[in-house]
């Protein structure tokens, strides 16, 4: 990764995606890498970038009446990242992980199942695996230092760490954000299972929508049609990617096995159709 290209300076890496400074803005790269398991896989997905930048824009575009957004261009960015680059507004990022939940998966199961509750939220017994929830609920967690897990926080602990006014406010703008998310999703047959959310604040305090928004690396999305509560549900992105990885009995220790060309292909295939149904454009 080069330190400085066109002005841009590094700044900080994760997973997937590249963050650098750039003038008094920031840009957002996303990179085709592609994890499983908590392992990065070789090699990338072609055009996952530009395909989770792009819903991530389209996203932001719909949701601008419910909450100011991060983006200040898509198209004034390196010639180098073009499609793949957001250059952003640099803001004072809020400590905490919005995760707003309709279903139970992941994490949230587990939690669930220790305790009947997440995030201090109760929840109804007999709840299962994918089940939908009775109405969608904010679920924060701590952002954990690299290679650690996150962990749920109370609305309670929240407050304490932002204070009273700004956690009502992640509780509510995250909830809202959800809601349209997964209505407009729902319309086209996809179902938004979970989502995480990071928020900003600009120098005069209101409350900004940053990061990426919506996709399937920050949320859980099913195909409606396959719902099926009581089993792990299928993910729209990286199921093929799983079940190859685990057809060959690897032990999710190193070194992951590289994916073959049609695993890489028909993963890529996934990722344009999530787009394709969700913002009913076509990729090509
Ligand atoms: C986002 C992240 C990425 C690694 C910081 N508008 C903003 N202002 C200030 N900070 C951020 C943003 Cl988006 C910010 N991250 C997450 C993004 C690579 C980590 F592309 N960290």
């Amino acid at each position: 990764m080069p330190l400085e290209i066109d002005g841009a300076v590094h700044l900080h890496s994760g997973k997937v995606r590249d963050l650098y400074t750039f003038g008094d803005h920031l840009l957002m790269v996303a990179s085709d890498r592609i994890s499983a398991y908590d392992f990065i896989l070789e090699p990338g997905i072609p055009d996952k970038g530009e395909i989770l930048t792009r819903l991530s824009l389209w996203w932001f575009e719909q949701l601008a009446g419910v909450v100011a957004n991060h983006v200040v261009s898509d198209t004034d960015v390196p010639a180098d990242w073009a499609g793949r680059a957001i250059r952003c507004r640099r803001l004072e990022m809020v400590p905490v992980e919005c995760i707003a939940r309709g279903y139970l998966a992941g994490l949230g199961l587990t939690e669930y199942q220790k305790n009947q509750a997440i995030a201090g939220v109760p929840l109804p017994a007999g709840l299962v695996e994918g089940s939908r929830l009775p109405e969608p609920v904010f679920t924060p967690t701590t952002k954990a230092p690299v290679g650690e897990h996150d962990e749920f926080i109370t609305l309670g602990e929240v407050s304490s760490e932002v204070g009273a006014e700004l956690a009502e406010e992640l509780r509510r703008v995250t909830l809202e954000v959800y809601r349209r998310g997964a209505a407009i999703a729902g319309e086209r047959g996809v179902i938004v299972a979970d989502t995480k959310l990071e928020f900003g604040r600009t120098a005069d305090g209101t409350l900004v929508l940053a990061d990426e928004v919506l996709t399937p690396d920050s949320s859980r999305f099913w195909p409606a049609d396959r719902w099926e509560p009581g089993r792990t549900q299928l993910s729209f992105d990286k199921q093929l990617v799983r079940d190859w990885a685990v057809s060959t009995g690897w032990d999710k220790r190193p070194p992951a096995p590289v994916v073959p060309d049609e695993v890489v292909e028909l993963t890529r295939a996934r990722y344009v159709e999530v787009f394709e149904r969700i913002t009913g454009e076509s990729w090509a």
